[in-house]
């Protein structure tokens, strides 16, 4: 096992397993240090067309809702493939890229995903989250009854990997594997906002190794999100809310 290093557990308190010279990561160094460096030179906009451009993506992603009314018509495979797509250009620590976007529009496997979730958001909300949250809740109006995972189109259920696999069979570690999967699930929004497609950010407490084994998915992959994706039903509704102004988010200096 490796030795406490607080310096560096503290900081990675995402899961994240460094393993120790001489057991995991014993291929180390491995073949990737002689990786070449290429020029980049991104798309460059004129200052006019940057602020065009910021304004428009922002009034984009401030449509963004969460929506719990998903329409059941059939969104195109080949947009959620571009949006995962989308979403799997995340930055990761050290590039291990350490998600697994596992999507589902099986009925049957949506049906049981529905069930596991129902049963254990019950006892969250009955017992679990205790009077505070739920009541904290109560503006959203949200309760275990999740009629979106029969009726969303796809569930995408993001996996975050706490650790890889070498070729060789040793484990690979996954740095901050947590926060690498968390920006890659808002990119993964972005993309979903772009053309058009809701959902919400749902993270059924208690039920990630129920789902985890339901979907056969190894021991390495960790439930961070459930999202069910689809067009908003014609009669979704969302709660009244605003955001912070930008004077309450942001401090210059
Ligand atoms: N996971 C539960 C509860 C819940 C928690 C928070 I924090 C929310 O913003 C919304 C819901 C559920 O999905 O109902």
């Amino acid at each position: 096992t490796a030795k406490s290093r607080p310096w560096v557990d503290e900081d990675l308190q995402d899961d994240t397993e460094i393993g120790t010279r001489g057991e995991e990561d014993s291929d180390w160094p491995g073949g990737e240090e002689d990786v070449p460096h290429v020029p980049y030179a991104p798309t460059r906009y004129p200052g006019d067309v940057m602020l065009r451009r910021s304004r428009e993506f922002y009034t984009l992603m401030n449509e963004r809702r969460s929506v719990r009314f998903i329409s059941p018509e059939p969104v195109p495979r080949e947009v959620i493939d571009y949006v995962i797509q989308t979403a799997g250009t995340s930055p990761s620590g050290a590039h291990t890229e350490p998600w697994t976007f596992m999507v589902v529009a099986d009925a049957e496997v949506k049906h049981k995903i529905r069930e596991i979730v129902e049963e254990e958001e019950e006892m969250n909300y009955r017992q679990r989250m205790g009077d505070k949250w739920v009541s904290d809740l109560r503006k959203i109006r949200t309760n275990w009854i999740k009629e979106y995972l029969d009726i969303a189109p796809y569930l995408i259920l993001v996996f975050k990997q706490t650790h890889g696999i070498h070729s060789s069979g040793k484990k690979k570690t996954h740095y901050y594997n947590e926060i690498s999967v968390s920006i890659a699930c808002g990119i993964l929004l972005a993309a979903l906002t772009n053309v058009g497609l809701v959902t919400v950010t749902s993270t059924p407490l208690n039920c990630g190794p129920q789902l985890r084994l339901l979907l056969c998915r190894p021991t390495n992959e960790k439930l961070l999100m459930l999202l069910p994706v689809g067009f908003p039903a014609t009669d979704a509704t969302v709660p009244k809310l605003t955001r912070k102004n930008m004077d309450d988010i942001m401090v210059f200096m």
